[in-house]
């Protein structure tokens, strides 16, 4: 009886995991996968809850037989073991139900795959390159308006400054204007997105190969050098969400993060029209009133 009040506790603590682990509500101690701030994410989400809801079913049958056959059928309450080795209906059940289980999770799992790199129809492109150990960032147009606005972004500087090597700086006096720690978490120049649009991204590497990863948005893509991987976001909320390299890619892999900033579409249309005129003075009529004469001349993309 003391082995089964044992066995008893376990299970509670094994279901109380699981209840922990299904919990969809953002919280501390928050166990379970986020649902994130796009649709992708959301579907993602979805299939993550259809998996982890049949793995609970099949391990509550498994286990639950499992005990069963320990408790009920044990040598001291006089149990024989059965001599039999081979039963072809019960063989014949146990592989065409996993494979049924099987395509039922690959079936939804296929259309996710298949809406992610349906990139068609995007109001924007956002060129991404990964460098040894910094994220490049080129937005390529708005609409059909061309742009050429590019800039690196990389650790920032009061997280650069305190991981040197005997910086004797804390960690934990890193901090942003919110008063959240944000040690190795913040950029100098923040990925800034329009919320409600269609973003096709095309990520590459220039040096090794890289992963641009910002759970939010429910994906990742390697930034592969010589190859230019395509996938698309639309994000619902404005916000910071932040993400980090995935792909291990040298000394300061950990040390590359990534923060994009959603913002309304009016706001980051002001932004970015801002950008241009900054880097590419040459070509902005309010900057030189010659260019307004040759619309067509190409902006110089220093
Ligand atoms: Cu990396």
């Amino acid at each position: 009886m003391r082995n089964f009040g044992k066995w008893g506790l376990g299970t509670v603590l094994m279901a109380g995991c699981s209840w922990a682990f299904a919990a969809a509500e953002r919280a501390p101690w928050q166990l379970n996968m986020h649902p994130g701030v796009t649709q992708t994410s959301h579907e993602a989400y979805q299939l993550h809850m259809l998996s982890l809801w049949i793995c609970a079913v099949i391990g509550l049958i498994v286990f639950g037989a499992m005990f069963i056959a320990m408790f009920k059928f044990r040598k001291s309450k006089g149990a024989v073991a059965a001599t039999w080795s081979h039963n072809t209906v019960a063989e014949t059940i146990w592989t065409i139900v996993p494979i049924l289980i099987l395509v039922v999770m690959a079936y939804p799992a296929t259309k996710v795959l298949i809406s992610e790199a349906y990139t068609n129809e995007s109001q924007m492109t956002v060129k991404v390159t990964g460098y040894q150990w910094k994220w490049g960032y080129d937005y390529v147009n708005w609409g059909d308006k061309p742009y050429h606005v590019r800039f690196i972004s990389k650790l920032a500087g009061d997280s650069d400054r305190t991981r040197q090597l005997r910086s004797g700086l804390d960690p934990n006096s890193v901090k942003n204007a919110q008063g959240e720690n944000t040690y190795l978490l913040d950029v100098d120049k923040p990925l800034v997105l329009p919320t409600n649009t269609k973003v096709r991204f095309v990520i590459t590497g220039d040096d090794v190969i890289h992963s641009w990863w910002v759970p939010a948005l429910g994906w990742k893509s390697d930034a592969i050098p010589g190859i230019i991987n395509d996938t698309w976001t639309n994000i619902s909320e404005p916000g910071i969400y932040r993400g980090q390299c995935a792909e291990l890619c040298g000394q300061d892999h950990g040390f590359m993060p990534i923060v994009v900033k959603a913002v309304p579409p009016e706001e980051f249309k002001a932004w970015l029209d801002q950008q241009e005129a900054a880097q590419n003075p040459s070509a902005t009529p309010a900057a030189a009133p010659v260019a307004q004469q040759t619309p067509t001349a190409a902006p110089s993309n220093g």
